[in-house]
């Protein structure tokens, strides 16, 4: 079910090369036509676009505060407690990640700082479809909120013109989410971009889509922010024989239920493991209810990989740098400082990935394909600019005087040396 690989064919098979994997060349194209057309002609593209591959558009793209309110009448109790109590978590987790201005050196005569500033407005797309996620709208719009993001915008694919599916509106209300638009695609990523006559313009986009939306998000980048271009989810575990492969399974297969592109492997000191997982695995398939996509994902991206020892594995797991890194060993924490390259970790036998996916507090918007090597998982520092402020007193910049006219002439700016003389004439 898991292939098994020798440690040089599974480095060669599970490393990932941005560049040559991700043939996006046809997305990019289709994504610049459409944004340019939603540039120029707004709405009235928007719609265009939707009618072609969402069906018909809807009447108006944004939900109204009524759709919003009827909403929490069509689900059950049941699922709204557990939201709320997601988003609690997810709320004091990033509460902690908020930094105030602050001054680094203030003697008087220099005073030197960082302001801490929200990005004004924020869009987040939010996948429709088979892959409605609740809790991707919680894990982008609570950091946000939380930074002060002033309004908060989500927009989400429907198929001709229906209703937004009622859990997404309600996770938008616990979450804070200032207004929702019923678009999706590319043309979402164009109208959230440049703004329409109904679609209001943003600073940054954040959130997850398909290639189209990925390849737009890519395209925008500059004249607003982006988060990421995420690509397929991962899932590294670390085990050695203390581990259960009843839980290294159901872990490697919930990764792979997520798309038949999802990585899924397992690095262990214990052939005995690798073998007793196998059998799990095909075991749990059978009674999955998205049984293809996660044996075709496990059969042909996952893989299982023996090494000589725990030093072994954190060596290929920190060049692998997954998106989610498990350590299914006893004493778990012992083997944290050994992380190098991972977007998040979980630790011991009963902390399984899907609890933070879902519930714990720390985000699941992730690094993915190896980038976790230099970027972060999102956080409250997405929706935040640092301004950096400095005084200097008429001594202070008779002091420094010297210094920064020797550079400027060292620079052929005789310019900027002037502009420091010129205040000291006469003074010295
Ligand atoms: N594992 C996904 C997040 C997710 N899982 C959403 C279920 N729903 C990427 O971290
Ligand atoms: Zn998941």
């Amino acid at each position: 079910m898991i292939r098994k690989l020798k440690v040089e064919d599974f480095i060669k098979e599970t490393l990932p090369n941005n560049k040559k994997d991700n043939n996006n060349e046809q997305f990019l194209h289709a994504a610049s036509e459409i944004i340019s057309d939603v540039r120029n002609n707004g709405d009235k593209a928007v719609r265009k676009y939707i009618a072609k591959f969402d069906g018909e558009a809807p009447e108006s793209f944004r939900v109204t505060d009524e759709e919003r309110k009827q909403a929490w009448k069509k689900l059950d109790d049941t699922i709204i407690t557990s939201l709320k109590s997601a988003a609690e978590n997810i709320r004091s987790f990033h509460q902690k990640q908020l930094n105030n201005s602050r001054m680094m050196q203030a003697d008087g005569d220099i005073i030197s700082g960082q302001l801490y500033r929200p990005i004004e407005k924020v869009g987040i797309y939010v996948p429709g479809g088979t892959a409605c996620y609740p809790s991707s709208v919680l894990m982008n719009a609570i950091p946000a909120v939380l930074a002060g993001v002033e309004e908060v915008i989500m927009v989400t694919p429907v198929k001709n013109g229906e209703e937004i599916a009622p859990i997404l509106a309600v996770a938008a209300d616990i979450a804070g989410v200032t207004k929702i638009y019923r678009v999706g695609g590319a043309q979402a990523v164009a109208a959230l971009a440049y703004g329409t006559e109904t679609i209001t313009a943003v600073d940054k986009i954040v959130g997850p889509g398909n290639a189209y939306v990925a390849a737009a998000k890519q395209l925008v980048y500059g004249d607003v922010g982006i988060d990421m271009i995420a690509g397929p989810s991962e899932v590294a575990i670390i085990a050695d024989d203390s581990a259960n492969p009843i839980f290294v399974a159901a872990d490697l297969i919930a990764q792979a239920e997520h798309d038949t592109n999802a990585r899924a492997f397992l690095i262990t000191t214990s052939s005995e493991l690798i073998v007793e997982v196998e059998e799990e695995l095909v075991k749990q398939c059978n009674v999955l209810p998205r049984q293809s996509i996660a044996s075709a994902a496990l059969s042909e991206k996952g893989a299982s990989v023996l090494v000589k020892n725990l030093d072994a594995a954190f060596e290929i797991a920190n060049r692998l740098a997954p998106e989610h890194l498990e350590i299914q060993v006893n004493d778990p924490l012992s083997y944290l400082s050994k992380v190098k390259n991972a977007g998040s970790v979980f630790l011991g036998h009963y902390t399984p990935e899907a609890l933070g996916d879902y519930y714990a507090g720390p985000n699941h918007v992730l690094p993915t394909s190896g980038t976790a090597r230099f970027s972060s998982g999102l956080s409250v520092d997405d929706f935040v600019k640092k301004t950096t402020f400095l005084y200097y007193s008429e001594d202070a910049l008779i002091k420094a005087s010297e210094h920064v006219i020797n550079i400027a002439k060292e620079e052929d700016l005789e310019g900027h040396g002037r502009a420091v003389a010129k205040r000291l004439e006469g003074k010295q």
